[in-house]
């Protein structure tokens, strides 16, 4: 068939509107009517030729919502008219890691999804004959895209497209670090450094798990509404702090008895090294623990001392927030359906698909949360 998409044509180059074609789904796979998508970091980081893994020509796209329209030999768990939401972290439930508890991380189609084909190595995507490669397992720059059947989480159908996509990237990260990576208990102490897409949902996440001081840290003044939104307790601009940004920090998560000072978690949502070490070392010394969710760019690398560590703080990361994309996506649209978490507010562009590239020019002039394109 043929289907409607934004093609990364080359490193560096404007996304390209035009008709490709695509195959149908083979054993194991579905193909999936995309409604809506939203426009994410990696994209960006991929179409800048910034990232080494990088593969064009492809079709990128990992924050998609549709429905399901045809299925390949074998598929069970999803049907004809099932509303899905793709998953760049599949959920295999038989792999090592799937069944070790331990880990979202499913390594069931790992290998093929880094090399921009599907599990049998092959792409549904081509362009006159030439083959077109998949991004993150998702594609959902494109109007129809064919995806192995562990990579869709079935979801309420009654939940609007253009909201629900964010679930497939964002939302689940930011809210899944708080409840699967962190386990935030009530009364906790938080600070979130940068207060994007990915920092609100955060915020909201320990809002639900019942922090008591959501302490939110971003340069730009214009995210202190921005985060008082969705729960932020306190802001804090390090260019205003006078003097150094942790001492500060540690200052102010002072409560009650306890002197020492430092937050019970810290989350890092804005990709900067330097920004890391600070969230690490503004943790509570003892217990605090520190929750990497930004990706540096390439090749670059984190330090502290290690008496940070020695002396009881932890540091992790996560990965779509720890989520088990078949299990935990749908419970999460739930909770938006119940009207537990908000999205709309954050979704504060929505584009046509022949305006996709000023969803990335919103996203380099920090004009926008998120923009999501509605075929
Ligand atoms: P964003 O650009 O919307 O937000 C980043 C925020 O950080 C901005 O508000 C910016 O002003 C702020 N900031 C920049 N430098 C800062 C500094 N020195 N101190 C404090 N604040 C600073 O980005 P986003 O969409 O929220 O994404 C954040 C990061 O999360 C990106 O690196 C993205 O790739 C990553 N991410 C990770 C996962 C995962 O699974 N681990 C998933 C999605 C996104
Ligand atoms: C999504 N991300 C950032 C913004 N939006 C993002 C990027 C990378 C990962 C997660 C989220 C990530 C963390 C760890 C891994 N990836 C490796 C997982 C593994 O090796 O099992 C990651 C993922 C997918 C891809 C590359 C890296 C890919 O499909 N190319 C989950
Ligand atoms: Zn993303």
């Amino acid at each position: 068939m043929k289907t409607r998409a934004a093609v990364a044509t080359a490193a560096g180059k404007p996304l390209e509107i035009m008709e490709v074609d695509l195959e149908g789904p083979r054993e194991g796979e579905v193909l999936v009517e995309v409604k809506a998508t939203g426009i994410c970091h990696t994209d960006d980081f991929t179409l800048s030729g910034a990232d080494p893994e990088g593969l064009f020509p492809a079709i990128l796209g990992h924050e998609g919502a549709g429905v399901v329209v045809d299925v390949g030999p074998g598929v069970k768990s999803v049907k004809k008219g099932d509303h899905v939401i793709p998953l760049y972290t599949p959920e295999c439930r038989e792999c090592p890691s799937c069944l070790s508890r331990k880990t979202n991380l499913c390594t069931a189609i790992r290998a093929t999804q880094g090399q921009g084909v599907m599990p049998d190595g092959t792409s549904r995507f081509s362009l006159n004959g030439e083959k077109l490669h998949h991004y993150m397992g998702c594609s959902t720059f494109s109007n129809f895209t064919v995806l192995p059947e562990i990579a869709v989480a079935k979801v309420n159908p009654d939940a609007p497209f253009d909201k629900i996509c964010y679930i497939g990237c964002g939302v689940t990260t930011g809210i899944g670090a708080v409840i699967n990576t962190a386990r935030v208990e009530p009364g906790a102490t938080a600070i979130v450094f940068g207060l994007g897409g990915i920092g609100l949902n955060v915020i909201q996440g320990l809002r639900l798990a019942g922090a008591d001081m959501i302490i939110g840290v971003d340069i730009n003044n214009g995210k202190k509404e921005w985060g008082e939104k969705f729960g932020m307790t306190h802001f804090v601009n390090p260019k205003e702090v006078e003097g150094d940004l942790v001492p500060y920090l540690i200052d102010l998560t002072k409560r009650g008895a306890d002197t020492i000072g430092g937050a019970d978690y810290t989350f890092d949502c804005t990709g900067n090294v330097t920004v890391m070490r600070q969230a690490l070392e503004s943790a509570h010394r003892g217990w605090g623990e520190s929750i990497i969710i930004g990706v540096a760019g390439a090749g670059q690398e984190i330090s502290t001392r290690p008496f940070q560590l020695v002396t009881g703080r932890v540091w992790k990361g996560t990965a779509f927030g720890g989520a088990r994309g078949r299990t935990d996506v749908p419970k999460i649209v739930d909770w938006y359906m119940d009207g537990k978490i908000e999205i709309d507010p954050m979704i504060t562009h929505t584009l046509t698909l022949e305006e996709i590239n000023r969803g990335f020019e919103l996203m380099h002039q920090g004009e926008s949360i998120r923009s999501v394109v509605v075929y």
